[in-house]
């Protein structure tokens, strides 16, 4: 049996309050207050927050305490903020809308958004290694390893440098996942692995979570190209149709709308797939693969 909509949508409404609650919570003691300001100017100003409930949905799924998860949770969406500050920069993707208000830089300046990312990115391993009580130093030690790949060279940046260089260039479908699969899959895939480890996962989950995670990374992108293409900036609360402005290679151009939501539903697929052996445990991240296909924004 899986989740019905009203059971899902009820797990997204309240997990999403809890994530929210926890975030407000996060940012205390920052000094000056406006570091604080600007820090929680972008990280409490909506968003989805998908990947922390990834992260919460996982733990469960693993059989653990989802509560114990929260700190990981809060530090995978402080990441997530301090790369989309940092991508929003003049000298990355300059844009002035996100998450349906001015950009960081737009208000606070450059140099302090420059810094709120960076304050945003350590408190992140903060939040694991010190903020995470009752959970075993070894499972910690093994999250904060998995964060520090997915932020560095292995994952967000290295995404980040090759996306800057296809710029103005024709890029081939290769080359295109290589971008998608370390600036976004490696932040969603670390998502479920870290949920999983707090909860003690086997190799053989965190495996299975590992294709999961990147079935649903590739198919998140397809989605965001095709929002980019086909939805308004007031829906997306970022700037639409920048893509085809910055004249970017994206799924739609490459494979053409059909194929590329084909695509993007066979990933899906085949991300389930691979955690329907969890059985009933596995509900709450099936439906959230379904949510990333089906979602508006
Ligand atoms: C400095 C360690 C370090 C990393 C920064 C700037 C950068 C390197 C990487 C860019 C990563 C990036 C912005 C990828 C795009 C990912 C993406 C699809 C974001 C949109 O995610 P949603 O739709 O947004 O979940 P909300 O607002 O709902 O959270």
């Amino acid at each position: 049996m899986t989740n019905s909509n009203s059971d899902f949508e009820k797990y997204l409404r309240e997990t999403k309050t809890i994530v929210e609650e926890a975030l407000d919570f996060s940012l205390g003691p920052e000094k000056p207050d406006i570091l604080r300001e600007s820090m929680r100017y972008s990280l409490l100003a909506g968003g989805k927050r998908i990947r922390p409930i990834l992260c919460l949905a996982s733990c469960s799924l693993a059989g653990g305490d989802p509560k114990l998860a929260i700190p990981t949770a809060v530090a995978i969406e402080m990441i997530h903020t301090m790369s989309l500050i940092h991508d929003d920069l003049p000298a990355m993707d300059n844009d002035d809308l996100r998450r349906g208000r001015p950009t960081n830089h737009k208000v606070y300046g450059d140099a302090l958004a420059i810094l709120s990312g960076d304050a945003l990115l350590t408190r992140a391993f903060e939040m694991v290694s010190l903020r995470s009580p009752g959970v075993q130093p070894e499972r910690l030690i093994k999250v904060v390893g998995e964060l520090s790949l997915v932020a560095g060279a292995p994952g967000l940046v290295g995404g980040q440098v090759v996306d800057l260089e296809c710029e103005g260039k024709q890029v081939d479908l290769e080359t295109l996942e290589y971008i998608h699969l370390h600036k976004t899959g490696a932040l969603l895939k670390a998502c479920v692995r870290t949920g999983a480890m707090i909860a003690g996962a086997e190799e053989n989950l965190l495996d299975s979570l590992t294709t999961y995670a990147e079935g649903i990374g590739l198919a998140f992108q397809i989605i965001d190209d095709i929002l980019d293409l086909t939805s308004s900036s007031e829906t997306l609360g970022k700037t639409a149709g920048k893509d085809l402005l910055a004249d970017k290679t994206t799924y739609p151009k490459l494979l053409g709308m059909e194929e590329s939501k084909n695509r993007a539903l066979k990933l899906v697929e085949n991300a389930k797939q691979a955690i329907r052996p969890w059985g009933k445990d596995a509900n709450h991240l099936l439906s959230l693969a379904d949510f990333i296909t089906n979602r508006d924004r």
